[in-house]
């Protein structure tokens, strides 16, 4: 169900904004704010486990987060796959494992195992054309739900190549059966990705993650052909700078009486858990 809301919310026409998420509160806060859907970010994921974004986390481990997630919203939920955990055995692997949690979408990119971070170093390295098509097509003949949605993620512009390497693997990974494609771009500006928008000559849905180039007009996107935008890592960036402030605040005054008005209520939480939903036992016990 929620796997056919995301390919619906796809086809809407309407730009579809998604919240990245490293736990079920995270991706809660984001479905109360009214995003359409939750990316579970590897980067942010990786980052809650105190490890970098390369590949540190297993597929498992990543996979427990996001069913987690899953579970506690109502809105699909689209996994950052990295580079698929290895090669088109591993893909299907990960395919089944995601597509039996419940999960709408997944992304993966074209990079080789172990991927790095889109925004550490230069000269990142590309996975073959070839090799990465195979990923797709391994990953659609996978999955038994055919609304699941498989994002092929380009990295060429990360990788410092120009308009002609990124519209030859997009061009590739729709041959290969991709259902959306994530262009990535580590520039401060948004014209890379309207570079590769008034060249593309195919209606596939364009994906975005707009972190460097955060000025960006959703209605000018969205007349380029960008259906999906990730706001990757706002949740865990805020919530950083929130519990550093607080927490430095506590150690400086020995009490939290500077804290009180800014951070949450116990009873904000205990929404948030739900905990207004727990059963009262009909019977009554004397003692
Ligand atoms: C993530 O959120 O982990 C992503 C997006 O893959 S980025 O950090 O921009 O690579
Ligand atoms: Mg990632």
């Amino acid at each position: 169900m929620k796997t056919e809301n995301l390919r619906n919310l796809m086809n809407s026409g309407k730009m579809v904004k998604v919240m990245g998420a490293h736990n079920g509160l995270s991706a809660k806060l984001a479905e109360n704010a009214g995003f359409d859907a939750i990316w579970a970010s590897g980067f942010e994921i990786a980052a809650t486990h105190v490890v970098p974004d390369a590949n540190i986390l297993t597929m498992t481990e990543n996979l427990n987060v996001a069913h987690s997630i899953n579970k506690s919203v109502s809105v699909p939920v689209i996994c950052d796959c990295d580079s698929g955990y290895g090669d088109i055995n591993n893909i299907a692997h990960m395919i089944k494992e995601y597509e039996s949690m419940g999960i709408s979408g997944v992304c993966i990119e074209d990079k080789p195992f172990p991927k790095l971070n889109s925004f550490l170093g230069e000269g990142q390295k590309l996975e073959d054309i070839e090799v990465f098509s195979e990923k797709i097509r391994v990953a659609q003949e996978t999955k038994k739900n055919k609304n699941m949605v498989v994002i092929a993620r380009i990295e060429a512009f990360i990788a410092g190549q120009g308009l002609s390497e990124v519209l030859k693997r997009a061009y590739a990974y729709k041959e290969a059966g991709a259902d959306a494609l994530l262009i990535h771009s580590k520039k401060e500006d948004v014209s890379e990705i309207y570079e590769f928008c008034n060249s593309f000559n195919e209606n596939l849905p364009i994906v975005v993650v707009p972190t460097t180039y955060p000025n960006i007009n959703l209605e000018i996107l969205k007349a380029h052909g960008v259906r999906l935008v990730i706001y990757a890592n706002h949740g865990i960036r805020s919530s950083v700078n929130a519990m550093k402030e607080t927490f430095e605040n506590i150690i400086k005054n020995g009490n939290t009486t500077n804290v009180e008005g800014t951070i949450s209520s116990m009873e904000e939480i205990f929404r948030l858990q739900g905990t207004g939903k727990l059963r009262k036992p009909s019977y009554n016990l004397q003692k």
